[in-house]
């Protein structure tokens, strides 16, 4: 489907017993030991390893405190449970040079999603497959990310319905159904190009709405929603809550949460992502350029290193879900 790294891995359960035996082989053997703490703590340390192309990197992976898991972003490799106590070792090769991101994927904390760092593979880059490195929609659009998005007033009676839009017998014609109109366009401005097409001229705002609704779910799939739903539980939720409503655990406001800031988080809510307001003035590219790019000094963080580009695009058709119904069967 995409560029993902595939990384070759040999994972490696130490018993109690004998991870002091193994500890002093390691240190003969070049192993680099990772400990784990929560981020108030430390995080990784270290958080800055270099390799070379095509070498086993053998890691000894060890929590200080509670569970983490470690994992490399935009790669293959399943997550890595680490428990106190039980030292894991594992044996990483990358076959193309280029700068990994290791991070967390235990929500550990509040500032969990901190817990990341660089893993650096050295190597001919000569011989590297060209990664094309496309820049970003929302760059190519000119968005301007940190500019407040459009809060447009709607005229909406109802939550615009998928269903009911099918149910208009209106085949919008093929420039919306097109990958760029929806990748480009905010549901506001497209209602405001449907309502002046002749085609719904009968029709009243409520039912324009239901073909925007249309236009959306048709530029998506069941199965990439749920792609973006499992993301979105795992990455999301702890924030944004479960249903999107900005409420998730860790999305406490700082003067609760004092941990918060001490490491430098502006007390920002999450967006309501069930509130049309909030999402009808955002364009697709603008909502994945957040997402990829993340921290305003919000508290969102950047998912750019971590999320391959095809997952970010799932989770951006996940986020309409809550604003649309019937986007997902
Ligand atoms: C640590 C908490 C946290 C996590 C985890 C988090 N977010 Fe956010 N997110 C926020 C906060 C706070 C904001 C609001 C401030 C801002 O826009 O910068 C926000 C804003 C956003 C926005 C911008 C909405 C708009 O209308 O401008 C999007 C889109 C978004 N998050 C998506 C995601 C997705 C997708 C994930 C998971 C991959 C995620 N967030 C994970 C805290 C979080
Ligand atoms: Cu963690």
């Amino acid at each position: 489907m995409e560029n993902i790294a595939r990384i070759a891995a040999i994972v490696l359960v130490f018993g109690a017993s004998i991870v002091i035996v193994a500890a002093r082989w390691v240190n003969a053997g070049g192993k680099v030991e990772i400990h784990a703490t929560m981020p108030e703590k430390g995080g990784w340390l270290p958080d800055n390893i270099t390799t070379q192309v095509n070498e086993p990197l053998n890691l000894r992976l060890i929590s200080d405190d509670v569970v983490h898991g470690f994992a490399i972003g935009q790669s293959d490799l399943e997550p890595v449970d680490i428990h106190p106590g039980k030292p894991k070792d594992i044996t990483l090769t990358f076959d193309q040079p280029g700068s990994y991101t290791f991070y967390c994927t235990r929500w550990c904390g509040a500032n969990h999603w901190r817990m990341r760092g660089t893993i650096t593979v050295e190597g001919d880059t000569s011989t590297t497959v060209s990664d094309e490195a496309t820049s970003p929609l929302y760059l190519d659009l000119s968005i301007d990310l940190d500019a407040p998005h459009d809060l447009p007033e709607l005229n909406l009676e109802r939550v615009p319905s998928t269903e009911l839009g099918q149910k208009l017998g209106i085949d919008p014609p093929a420039r919306y159904l097109s990958r760029e109109y929806y990748l480009s366009h905010t549901p506001n401005q497209a209602w405001g190009d449907l309502r002046s097409e002749s085609f719904s001229e009968n029709l009243n705002d409520s039912q324009v709405w239901e073909l925007v609704a249309l236009v959306w779910s048709a530029a998506t799939t069941n199965q990439l929603l749920n792609v973006g739903q499992e993301l979105y539980n795992q990455n999301c939720a702890a924030c944004h809550g479960a249903q999107g409503r900005g409420d998730g655990v860790f999305a406490l406001d700082a003067s609760d949460s004092p941990e918060l800031d001490s490491m430098g988080n502006d007390a920002v809510q999450p967006p309501d992502f069930n509130d049309p307001r909030q999402m009808y003035g955002a364009s697709p590219a603008l909502l994945q350029g957040k997402i990829i790019r993340g921290g305003m000094g919000t508290g969102m963080p950047s998912w750019g290193q971590i999320l391959s580009e095809d997952q970010s695009w799932a989770l951006t058709n996940f986020l309409w879900t809550f604003s649309i119904q019937d986007h997902k069967e």
